[in-house]
C-alpha cells in the first residue's frame, strides 16, 4: 500500500532492458521535440480564444512521512458540452502557496478521468506538467454534459510536521457552440510497469502498440522517476520525440543535499536532483493506421539520483509517455498552420542551474556554498542483457475493461459513477470506440489500483 500504482500497466509490461546505440539523449531532436519544457500554463495566453478555470480538490492532511491515496469522485469539471484544450496541476497548501519539495510535500502521483468521455486523460507525478493540444491543430478533450470528473491523488510528505495540502487544476477549455472544426483528442500511454532501481546506465521498454487509426500526433510527454534521462517514443522504429527529463528548473525544486548518505544527490552533489519538468513534444508529425509505436524509458543513476521515501528508501522507477492524438482531420488553429511559437509561446529553456543556490530542504540539508563540483563518472555498468528488474508477467490477453470494471468495485456506491458508464474500456481511447492493443493499456493497471484504494475525504 506504501507504493500504490496510479498509473497502469504494470502487469501489462514485462519491461526488458536492453542498451540502445542508435542515438544519445538529445540527439539532434528540434526544439518541440522534447529538449526543453512547456511554459507553464499562467504564462501562456489563450488559445482560439479559450476560456480558463482553476478548479481546487481536497484539501487532505499527511503527517509526517505518510504516503496517502485518495480518490476524488465526482469533482467539479471545467466545463460542460466543451473542449478542454489545455490544463496544468500544481499542489498548494491552504494559503495557496506552493507545497513542494523543499518543503517536503510531494505530488507523488496524480490520474485524472472523465466519463463518459476520454477516459484516464491525464496524469503528472511531482513535476506538474502541461497539457495543450491545440497548440497548432484544433483538438481538445471531449466533456460531454453527462461527462463526470474525478481525480486520484497519491501524496507523499517528507515533511518533519503534519502538512495540509490541496490540488489545484487550471484548465483552458472551449465551449463547443464556439469550437468550430474541433474534434475529440484521444490518448494513448505506452507504460513500462513500476521495474526496481538499479545502477549505472539502463533502459526499459514497453510493449509496441499498433496505430488503429490515423491522426496527428498532437503532444507527448514522458513521465520517469529521478534518476531518469529521457522518454523516448519511436514510429516504425524511428525516433518521433526524446522528451527529455528535466531537473531543478524550477524554484522549489533545487533542495541542498542533506549530506553524504542523500540518495537524491549522487555524487557529492551539494544539491538534490528531482524531475522538475519533462520535455515535450508538440505537433509532431502524422502516424497511419498499423504504424508501430515503441517506447523507451532510459535511466542513469550515475547521472541523477533517485526518489526516496522520507527515511531514504528508495521508491521503485516509472516510465510512461502519454501521447495525444488527433484523428482525421480537424482544421489548424491558426490559418497559417501557426505554432505554439507563432503565437506568441515560447519553450522554456533549461536554466543552467549550477548558479543557482538551493534551499535547505525539510531533510536539513545545508546550502551549496559554491557550485555544482563535477558530477563524476557514471556509476556502475550498463544493465546489458540483463533481465528485466521487475519481473512481471505480461497479462497478454486480460482485457483493460477487466480491470477497469474490477477497479470501480471499490467505489463509493453513493455518488458514484454509473455502472453502465464505469470507466471506459478503453482506458482513455475516445469515446469513437476503437481498442486500444492488449497489454498497452493504462486501464488494467490504473483501475484495477483503484480498488484497494483508502477512498473518501482525509
Ligand atoms: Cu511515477
Amino acid at each position: 500500500m506504501k507504493f500504490l500504482s496510479l498509473f497502469a500497466a504494470a502487469a501489462a509490461s514485462a519491461a526488458v532492458i536492453e542498451t540502445r546505440a542508435d542515438t544519445g539523449p538529445m540527439a539532434s531532436i528540434p526544439v518541440g521535440r522534447g529538449t526543453a519544457a512547456s511554459p507553464r500554463l499562467t504564462n501562456q495566453m489563450p488559445i482560439d480564444g479559450g476560456l480558463r478555470k482553476t478548479t481546487t480538490h481536497g484539501p487532505w492532511t499527511l503527517s509526517p512521512g505518510a504516503m496517502i491515496t485518495k480518490f476524488a469522485n465526482i469533482q467539479e469539471k471545467p466545463c460542460s458540452d466543451c473542449y478542454v484544450t489545455a490544463l496544468m496541476p500544481n499542489l498548494l497548501y491552504e494559503d495557496g502557496s506552493e507545497a513542494n519539495v523543499d518543503t517536503g510535500a510531494w505530488l507523488h502521483h496524480l490520474v485524472t478521468m472523465a466519463t463518459p468521455g476520454p477516459g484516464m486523460f491525464w496524469a503528472a507525478g511531482n513535476e506538474r506538467p502541461i497539457l495543450r493540444l491545440n497548440s497548432q491543430w484544433k483538438f481538445g478533450l471531449d466533456f460531454s454534459p453527462l461527462t463526470m470528473f474525478g481525480v486520484m491523488v497519491e501524496l507523499m510528505s517528507a515533511n518533519p510536521k503534519p502538512m495540509t495540502v490541496k490540488l489545484e487544476l487550471t484548465w483552458e477549455y472551449i465551449p463547443k457552440a464556439a469550437a468550430q472544426g474541433y474534434k475529440a483528442a484521444y490518448v494513448h500511454w505506452n507504460d513500462i510497469g513500476e521495474p526496481a532501481p538499479r545502477t549505472g546506465q539502463y533502459e526499459f521498454k514497453a510493449l509496441p502498440w499498433v496505430v488503429d487509426q490515423p491522426g496527428k500526433m498532437l503532444y507527448a510527454i514522458g513521465h520517469m522517476h529521478d534518476g531518469g534521462v529521457s522518454s523516448d517514443l519511436f514510429i516504425n522504429g524511428k525516433l518521433a520525440c526524446s522528451s527529455a527529463m528535466l531537473y531543478n528548473q524550477r524554484p522549489h525544486y533545487r533542495v541542498c543535499s542533506s549530506g553524504a548518505n542523500d540518495l537524491a544527490a549522487p555524487n557529492n552533489s551539494p544539491m538534490e536532483w528531482h524531475i522538475s519538468d519533462p520535455g515535450l513534444c508538440t505537433d509532431f508529425g502524422d502516424v497511419k493506421r498499423g504504424d508501430m509505436m515503441a517506447y523507451t524509458a532510459r535511466y542513469d543513476s550515475g547521472k541523477y539520483g533517485y526518489m526516496t521515501s522520507m527515511n531514504n528508501v528508495k521508491e521503485r522507477l516509472m516510465g510512461n509517455m502519454r501521447v495525444y492524438m488527433g484523428p482525421d482531420a480537424g482544421g489548424p488553429t491558426l490559418p497559417s498552420g501557426g505554432s505554439m511559437l507563432a503565437d506568441g509561446l515560447t519553450m522554456e529553456k533549461a536554466q543552467d542551474v549550477s548558479e543557482a543556490p538551493c534551499v535547505p530542504g525539510p531533510k536539513g540539508g545545508m546550502p551549496a556554498a559554491g557550485g555544482m563540483g563535477g558530477m563524476g563518472g557514471m556509476g556502475g555498468a550498463p544493465a546489458s542483457g540483463s533481465a528485466p528488474a521487475a519481473g512481471s508477467t505480461p497479462a497478454a490477453g486480460s482485457s483493460p475493461a477487466a480491470g477497469g470494471m474490477a477497479g470501480m468495485g471499490g467505489m463509493p456506491a453513493s455518488g458514484g459513477m454509473p455502472a453502465s458508464g464505469g470507466m471506459p474500456a478503453s482506458g482513455g481511447m475516445p469515446a469513437s470506440g476503437s481498442t486500444p492493443a492488449a497489454g498497452s493499456s493504462p486501464a488494467a493497471g490504473g483501475m484495477t489500483g483503484m480498488g484497494g484504494m483508502n477512498m473518501g475525504g482525509s
